[in-house]
C-alpha cells in the first residue's frame, strides 16, 4: 500500500513542464509523488531492443519525469550494455540487478526428467520447447517483485525490448492509478495458446476451494468464465510484456498464496504456463473490475499486436498509430468483453466450485 505518501503536500507542483507526477524545488532533487519505477528483464543479446524501447518511453513519457529503471538479468550484465542504457536513461536513476539462482530455475520438487519430457512433447507449440523461456515466465510469476532492488517501490511499470510507445503520454499513470486505488493496467488482452495453460485453471479452481476466504465477492472472474460453459476458462487474458500495476498487488498474502499453489502444481514446466494468464487469473480473483484499468491512450507495439487509441482527437494530436490496427477490434482480443463488464456480471465463485 501507499497509504503513508503524504500526497497532499506533493500537490504544487513547479515542474516547468506542468505535467503531473513530480514537484520540484530549488535545492532539492526532483520528487516522484508516487514511488514508481520501470522494470525490464533483459537478455544481454536484446541491447538494440532495449535501446528502442528506452528511447521512445523517455521521448514519449519520461523525460518529463526521470521515473527510474531498474534492468534485470540472469546473467552478469555485459559492460557495453549497461553504458548504452545509461546513456539513454540522462536524468533518471538506473540500476542493474542479476536475478538470485534461487528465483531462476527448477524449486526441488520439480522432476526434471518429466519436464523434458515436457518440452518434447510441446515442441511445435510457441517457446513449448524451450526450458529458458519457462524459468523466465515463472519468474515473472512469482519473483521479480521480491528482487531487492523493486524493495523501495510501490508501482511498477513493466518494459521489454523492442516494443514502441506510439503515442505521447502527457499524463502520469502512476499518479493515476494511485489516485484512483488501481492496481492493475494494461493494454492489450488476448486468448491463450489452450496446450500451455490446460492444468492452469482446474489447478486455479483447486486453490478457490483450498481458499475460498481469499477470493472476494466483488471480484472479477466473470472476464475469465465463459457464463454459457460454467467452470471452463475462455483463455482470457492481459498480456503482460505491458504492465502498470502495483507492486502491493503482487506482494499481497492473496496473490503469494496462488502463486505458491501453483508453483507446487508443477505447471510452470509440466506445461508452459505463461506469466501472462497467471497475473490475470490472480488479478481477476482478488480484483474489483474498477481495480483494473484498460490504458486505451497508450499507443504500445509489441512484435505482431498493439494497441492505439481510436478516439480521433487523442489519435491525430499525441500518436503515430493507426487505430485500425488496434487488436481491441479483432476477435482473439477481450479487451470489448473487459469493457462490458458491469457489477452485475459478479460471478458466483462457490457456483464455480
Ligand atoms: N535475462 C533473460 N531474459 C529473458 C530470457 N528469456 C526471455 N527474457 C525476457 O523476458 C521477456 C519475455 O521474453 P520474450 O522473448 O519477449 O517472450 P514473449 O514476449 O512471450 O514473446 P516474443 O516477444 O513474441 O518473442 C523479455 O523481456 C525478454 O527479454 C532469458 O533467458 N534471460
Ligand atoms: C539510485 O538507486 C539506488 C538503488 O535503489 C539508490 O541506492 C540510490 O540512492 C539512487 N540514487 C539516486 C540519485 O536517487
Ligand atoms: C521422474 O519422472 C520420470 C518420467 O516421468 C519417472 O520415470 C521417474 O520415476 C520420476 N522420478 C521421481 C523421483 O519421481
Ligand atoms: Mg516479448
Amino acid at each position: 500500500m501507499v497509504g503513508d505518501l503524504d500526497y497532499d503536500s506533493l500537490l504544487t507542483t513547479t515542474d516547468p513542464s506542468g505535467s503531473l507526477g513530480w514537484s520540484t524545488s530549488p535545492g532539492h532533487a526532483s520528487k516522484p509523488r508516487v514511488k514508481a519505477c520501470f522494470v525490464i528483464l533483459t537478455r544481454n543479446s536484446e541491447l538494440a531492443g532495449l535501446e528502442t524501447s528506452i528511447r521512445q518511453l523517455e521521448q514519449q513519457f519520461n523525460h518529463r519525469h526521470h521515473y527510474p529503471y531498474v534492468i534485470l538479468n540472469d546473467e552478469p550484465f555485459a559492460p557495453e550494455l549497461e553504458r548504452s542504457v545509461r546513456g539513454l536513461t540522462g536524468g533518471a536513476n538506473t540500476t542493474f540487478g542479476v536475478i538470485p539462482q534461487e528465483h531462476w530455475g527448477y524449486p526441488s520438487w520439480i522432476n526434471q526428467t518429466q519436464a523434458a519430457d515436457a518440452r518434447r512433447r510441446m515442441a511445435n507449440v510457441m517457446y513449448g520447447g524451450s526450458e529458458s523461456y519457462r524459468h523466465m515466465c515463472r519468474f515473472e510469476s512469482g519473483f521479480f517483485f521480491r528482487h531487492p532492488l523493486l524493495a523501495e517501490f510501490d508501482y511498477y511499470w513493466r518494459v521489454e525490448p523492442g516494443v514502441q510507445f506510439t503515442c505521447a503520454i502527457d499524463y502520469d499513470p502512476f499518479v493515476f492509478m494511485h489516485e484512483r486505488d488501481i492496481k492493475y493496467g494494461f493494454t492489450i488482452s488476448l486468448k491463450e495458446i489452450p496446450a500451455t495453460v490446460e492444468s492452469l485453471w482446474p489447478a486455479t479452481l483447486d486453490y478457490m476451494r483450498q481458499n475460498r476466504a481469499m477470493v472476494p465477492i466483488d471480484n472479477t472472474l466473470a472476464w475469465v468464465v465463459d457464463p454459457d460453459i460454467p467452470s471452463t476458462y475462455n483463455l482470457c487474458h492481459f498480456w503482460s510484456n505491458f504492465e502498470i500495476a502495483s507492486l502491493a498487488f503482487f506482494r499481497s498474502e492473496q496473490y503469494l498464496s496462488y502463486f505458491n499453489h501453483l508453483d507446487r502444481a508443477g505447471g510452470f514446466y509440466y506445461e508452459r504456463w505463461g506469466d501472462a494468464p497467471v497475473h490475470s487469473l490472480a488479478a481477476t480473483m482478488f480484483l474489483r473490475r474498477d481495480q483494473i484499468h484498460w490504458f486505451q491512450d497508450i499507443g504500445y507495439v509489441h512484435a505482431s499486436y498493439e494497441n492505439c487509441p481510436s478516439d480521433p482527437v487523442i489519435n491525430s494530436e499525441k500518436c503515430t498509430c493507426n487505430p485500425r490496427r488496434s487488436v481491441d477490434r479483432v476477435s482473439f482480443s477481450c479487451t470489448r468483453e473487459f469493457m462490458h463488464l458491469t457489477p452485475e456480471d459478479r460471478l458466483d465463485v462457490d457456483g464455480l466450485l
